[in-house]
């Protein structure tokens, strides 16, 4: 590849993406292809941290990866894999996770937070999970990593794994930089405006799926929970229509100063009918893709099977130098 630097990033098969992942995460993704070699990676060994149906499992996997696509990842521009297909993320991941210490894992919120939703299945994936979080990234060399600021913590600590690891055993691990972006790097609940909008919600009216149909997009918009006042502007306090002016401004590119004047004298209604338009619209085409995407079988196999390669021919070679530096003895 050429020199340019490297991104990596991943996401979880544990549903249909939201317009959470597609504003904080995605949609970057695809912009960074020209600029940067870019590896980007459907993270179904870490979906497995809570319960999974294993067929539904498969299933989401293959349209995430679809859906990647659709979203203008371009497996020719961009090695684009499946995570339990290259087997150095496993490797290396054991080797950093005895470079990482059990209180820094128990500070994480996101294992708090999902222990305290499952706490029938408080397992040890569901602990270390960041720390294959790090392998991803450090395997690759990567330089930065495109994100919603819910991954910001997982991503220091995989900065100090890095740095932990270049000090006990000699330089070897770039130490990765948050991407976070500047407007929706949080989308909010749609119900809930102070949570943030999550797959995994269990009320469909609070997420915005970026496979919904026209209707259902205006549908899920026109029940957005606002607030008493009739005004349309940024303000602390008003977390329901901040939200909505974020994804406003995230899909239309304008600014806030110039949502509240576009919707000056006009009420809740007229706004929350805009903002559901320009989103449908905006997703349109990713719907298409995706249809077309996901229908074509040996197409989608052929790239995953080359992504794969890929993946493991590039991350080989700096997991190979990490086995060497803690004293594993060589094959050959
Ligand atoms: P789950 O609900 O299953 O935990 P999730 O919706 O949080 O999943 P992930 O697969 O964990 O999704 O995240 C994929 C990417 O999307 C990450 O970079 C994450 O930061 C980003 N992301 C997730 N939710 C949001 C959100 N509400 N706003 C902005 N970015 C988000
Ligand atoms: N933990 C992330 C998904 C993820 C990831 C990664 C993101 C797994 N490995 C490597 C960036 C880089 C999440 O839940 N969003």
């Amino acid at each position: 590849m050429e020199d340019k630097k490297v991104i990596f990033s991943g996401i979880q098969p544990t549903g249909t993406f939201t317009l959470g992942n597609y504003i904080g995460a995605i949609r970057n993704w695809g912009s960074l292809q020209e600029e940067y070699n870019c590896i980007y990676c459907v993270v179904n060994m870490h979906a497995i941290t809570v319960k999974q149906e294993p067929s539904k499992l498969r299933k989401n996997t293959l349209d995430a990866y679809a859906l990647l696509m659709a979203c203008g990842i371009d497996p020719e521009k961009s090695i684009l894999f499946i995570q339990s297909h290259v087997k150095t993320h496993a490797e290396l991941s054991w080797l950093l996770s005895c470079s990482t210490q059990f209180g820094e894992l128990s500070r994480m919120t996101q294992f708090k937070d999902k222990s305290r939703r499952h706490p029938d299945d408080i397992n040890a994936g569901l602990f270390t999970y960041p720390v294959l979080m790090a392998a991803d990234i450090l395997a690759y060399n990567a330089d930065l990593v495109p994100v919603g600021i819910d991954q910001k913590q997982h991503l220091e600590l995989a900065r100090n794994i890095a740095q932990r690891f270049n000090q006990r055993y000699g330089e070897l691990f770039t130490v990765p930089e948050a991407y976070i972006p500047e407007v929706g790097a949080k989308v909010m609940s749609l119900q809930e405006p102070s949570k943030k909008m999550s797959k995994s919600d269990e009320n469909p009216n609070a997420c915005i799926l970026i496979l919904d149909d026209k209707d259902t997009i205006i549908r899920k918009f026109k029940r957005a929970v606002t607030d008493s006042e009739a005004e349309i502007c940024y303000r602390e306090g008003k977390d329901g229509i901040n939200n909505l002016m974020t994804i406003y401004s995230s899909v239309t590119g304008k600014n806030f100063d110039e949502i509240t004047s576009e919707f000056s004298g006009k009420g809740y209604g007229d706004f929350k009918l805009a903002v559901g338009e320009a989103v449908a619209d905006h997703l349109a085409p990713i719907r298409e893709k995706f249809a077309q995407f996901s229908s074509d079988k040996e197409y989608l196999k052929k790239c995953y099977t080359e992504g794969a390669e890929k993946a493991l021919a590039y991350s080989q070679r700096i997991v190979s130098k990490a086995y060497r530096k803690v004293g594993f003895v060589d094959k050959k």
